[in-house]
């Protein structure tokens, strides 16, 4: 592979050129199968590790290194990311979202940070743009039962709450995002949800090193459709956690109500810990449907982040739905 200068790619390039060198290992193609007639039980195989450790290690740049996430499962195309979406804002068609929110307008911006904090602040896009940003390759497991592996570009939650210096009362994180009906067709159209969307973590899951606030994907700025310009990701929970388009972050006592625990208590719980074992009661959720496979693969407890967040979950009785 020839050796370039970081500063010269573009990251499509990285991913282009770093699928080109899978490629000719045969390592694309195998790991495809191997997981298409498996399943995640047999994703733990190292083989895909290894490999992307043969290659000479000051070739390439830590984004270069992963075209796949950790259980070695392939990235979803860019293409995918953003063209089957949801953002009931715009519309509840997950393949109608890029064409309406197309061009919306997400500059400037600011997201106001409050509550239970010594140091309140206002977010500028260029406050936020000023956080170091790393790659995170994470799996996003929705609760209708369809899965993604996207590769974010953003930082940790926890690097926007020490600049604001939650106090020890606070226990939960409340997240907000834009209220613009004006703007947004889905609002009309969905009159009965409780706008604007709310969503929640408590402080603990807030302050995890996986939490993250997202700005990009793909190396690119976030487009309209996956919740431009910041939104939240937490993998380890069905992805209608990971709040799009954020404008307001409230440090509180109480457990906030998200929008869908008030549409449908029964049926979304505060915690929607990605879990195999429990249904929601109108599907099983053993199983998931990764977006551009052919039939299903086995759902994975917490998303398969288990080792990094089960003791977040301690003494909590995960065979009910939270
Ligand atoms: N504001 C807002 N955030 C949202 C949603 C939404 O409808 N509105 N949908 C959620 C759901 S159900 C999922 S699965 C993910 C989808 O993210 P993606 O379209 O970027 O893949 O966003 C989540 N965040
Ligand atoms: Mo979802």
């Amino acid at each position: 592979m020839k050796k370039i200068k970081s500063s010269e790619i573009t990251p499509e390039d990285i991913y282009l050129s770093r699928r080109d060198f899978l490629k000719s290992l045969g390592i694309v193609s195998a790991s495809a199968a191997v997981l298409a007639a498996c399943g995640p039980a047999a994703t733990s195989a190292t083989s895909q590790v290894s490999a992307a450790e043969a290659e000479p290690i000051d070739s390439v740049t830590p984004a270069a290194m992963a075209d796949t996430d950790e259980l070695g499962d392939p990235l979803n195309s860019f293409e995918d990311i953003t063209n089957y979406n949801n953002y009931y804002e715009f519309t509840t068609d997950k393949q109608r979202v890029a064409k309406l929110s197309e061009g919306y307008k997400t500059s400037p911006w600011e997201v106001q940070v409050g509550g239970l904090v010594n140091n309140p602040k206002t977010f500028s896009l260029d406050d936020l743009r000023n956080f170091e940003t790393e790659e995170r390759i994470y799996r996003m497991r929705c609760v209708e039962a369809w899965s993604m592996v996207i590769p974010w570009k953003g930082f940790p939650l926890s690097k926007l709450l020490a600049e604001v210096e939650p106090k020890s009362e606070a226990k939960y994180v409340r997240f907000e995002t834009i209220y613009d009906p004006e703007g947004m067709p889905g609002f009309k159209k969905n009159p009965w949800y409780q706008w604007p969307y709310i969503e929640g973590l408590s402080v603990d899951e807030a302050m995890h090193d996986l939490t993250l606030m997202a700005t990009g994907l793909y190396g690119k700025d976030l487009l309209p459709q996956n919740g431009a310009p910041v939104r939240l990701v937490v993998p380890w929970k069905y992805g209608f956690k990971s709040i799009k388009s954020i404008v307001k972050i409230d440090l509180v006592t109480e457990q906030p109500t998200s929008l869908w625990m008030a549409a449908a208590p029964n049926e979304y719980g505060f915690y929607a810990n990605v879990n195999p074992n429990v249904n929601h009661p109108r599907w099983s959720q053993a199983s998931e449907r990764r977006i551009g496979e052919l039939g299903r693969r086995g759902s994975i407890m917490f998303n398969g982040y288990e080792d990094e967040v089960a003791h977040l979950y301690d003494g909590m009785d995960l065979s009910v739905n939270y």
